[in-house]
């Protein structure tokens, strides 16, 4: 059992109280980096807050932030205090790396184990963690919150497709930790090449994150597998996997407002927006030892959700990420969100696994290809029954995103798959 009512379902009074003394604590500890000493010497600013409202007097840190402070500038505890480092899995520039403390490690443990909780997931489960080990958070993160909860854990880390599955069909895996590209590819590999049927396995849930997805991606791995697919949300900055996390309900995810403060802004002006708006997600740490981080950018666009859960939780519920605002590609004027694409495709009977998009020009104007894998059965080898298919996903497309795009359908296996994070939109304009 790993339910913690007096946290969870602690009342919005006592929240908040524990949130203003975990604040003050985190900014006076921050004040003992570098990085931090130095920022809040140039602003003239105290490492001292009196109510939760004063955190508005600092600056927001950014992903460019931890990169200037490379390797170490944001550590506030002596060295020989810090038990372990992960990194950010960003393609670009210098790394971002986060330290912990014994204490830190524990405290992540333990709001994976709540999430895992959240959803269902007991003692007796045998729980096959199919995220990438090392420097990336999603395999150790959830490695520890699984033990924590007591489950019997299966490192078995991404890829390598064919040995999971064997696991999987001889432990008799209940519990799968995996992204959701590679859920759909897990799914392909099992139906179409491995032949097995899926009431062979004994799988009854699925954490899914990492990567945005929408909620007709979820109900469609639900289909698949007769499972139910729960959301997980984190990142590197804020230790990984389990800053939010879906309760039985699936109706959006409860951040852990007792470690992370939040707070919802315009990502163009920085103005803090009503509870409600939808905005980019900004977080401060509020019980991280090693590497306490004020007011970060995630750059992920969420908003939070109005009322109480049926759950009994009280810790504020946010919808799931839309996108990132540097996912955002603007074609023919028109800002689009790939989860708005994949929404539409996912809820197409005649759509299988995988898509992509390509955004290219042509003589000065921009050209939206929207790549579908398209189930088997429907290459069979009648013209009209795919233009059909085409012509359906053209207007769905057209009606949702407001641009006409262009669709290719391809057989089922012939897109690129990945075992971890996926990459859906290859926009050559940059290339
Ligand atoms: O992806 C941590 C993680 C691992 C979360 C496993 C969940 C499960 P980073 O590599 O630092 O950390 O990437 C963080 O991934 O800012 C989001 O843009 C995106 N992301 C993470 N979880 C979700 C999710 C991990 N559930 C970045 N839905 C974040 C949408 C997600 N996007």
């Amino acid at each position: 059992m790993f339910f913690q009512p007096d946290k969870e379902n602690i009342s919005i009074d006592n929240l908040k109280a524990v949130q203003e003394e975990c604040l003050a604590k985190t900014i006076e500890l921050a004040g003992r980096s570098p990085y931090y000493r130095k920022l809040f010497n140039k602003y003239g600013l105290k490492p001292k807050i009196k109510a939760l409202k004063d955190i508005a007097k600092f600056p927001f840190t950014t992903k460019e932030d931890l990169r200037q402070s490379y390797p170490t500038g944001m550590v506030a505890v002596p060295f020989e205090e810090i038990v372990r480092m992960h990194a950010s899995s960003g393609t670009t520039g210098k790394s971002t790396l986060v330290f912990h403390t014994k204490k830190d490690i524990e405290n992540w443990a333990i709001l994976v184990a709540r999430g895992l909780y959240a959803v269902g997931v007991r003692k007796t489960d045998i729980f096959q963690n199919m995220m990438n080990y090392g420097l990336f958070t999603g395999g150790l993160g959830l490695h520890y919150g699984a033990e924590k909860l007591g489950a019997l854990v299966i490192p078995a880390g991404s890829g390598n497709t064919k040995k999971q599955i064997e696991l999987w069909l001889d432990l008799k895996t209940t519990v799968i930790h995996i992204t959701p590209s590679y859920l759909f590819y897990l799914g392909h590999v099992i139906e179409e090449e491995e032949k097995i049927p899926l009431s062979k396995f004994s799988l009854k849930i699925a954490i899914v994150g990492a990567e945005p997805h929408s909620e007709e991606t979820r109900r469609k791995l639900e289909n698949i597998f007769g499972i139910k697919v729960f959301n997980c949300y984190g990142l590197s900055e804020m230790n990984g996997p389990g800053v939010a996390f879906e309760c039985e309900y699936q109706n959006g995810l409860h951040l852990w407002e007792d470690h992370y403060y939040a707070e919802i802004i315009n990502p163009d002006t920085g103005e803090v927006l009503p509870e409600g708006k939808e905005g980019e997600l900004v977080l401060t740490t509020l019980a991280r030892e090693g590497m306490p981080v004020i007011r970060y950018r995630t750059r992920d666009i969420t908003k939070f959700i109005k009322g109480r859960c049926p759950c009994g939780r009280t810790h504020r519920r946010i919808e799931r990420i839309k996108g990132r605002t540097d996912d955002m590609f603007i074609v023919k004027g028109v800002n689009i969100f790939p989860s708005q694409i994949e929404g539409v495709l996912m809820q197409i009977p005649e759509v299988d696994k995988n898509y992509r998009i390509v955004i290219d020009r042509y003589e000065g104007l921009d050209k939206l290809i929207v790549e579908v894998e398209v189930k088997k059965g429907f290459f069979d080898g009648e013209l009209s029954h795919l233009k059909a298919i085409q012509d359906k996903l053209t207007n769905k497309l057209k009606e949702n995103i407001l641009v006409t795009p262009v669709v290719n359908l391809v057989e089922p296996g012939s897109l690129p798959s990945s075992t971890g994070k996926a990459q859906r939109v290859i926009d050559k304009r940059r290339l």
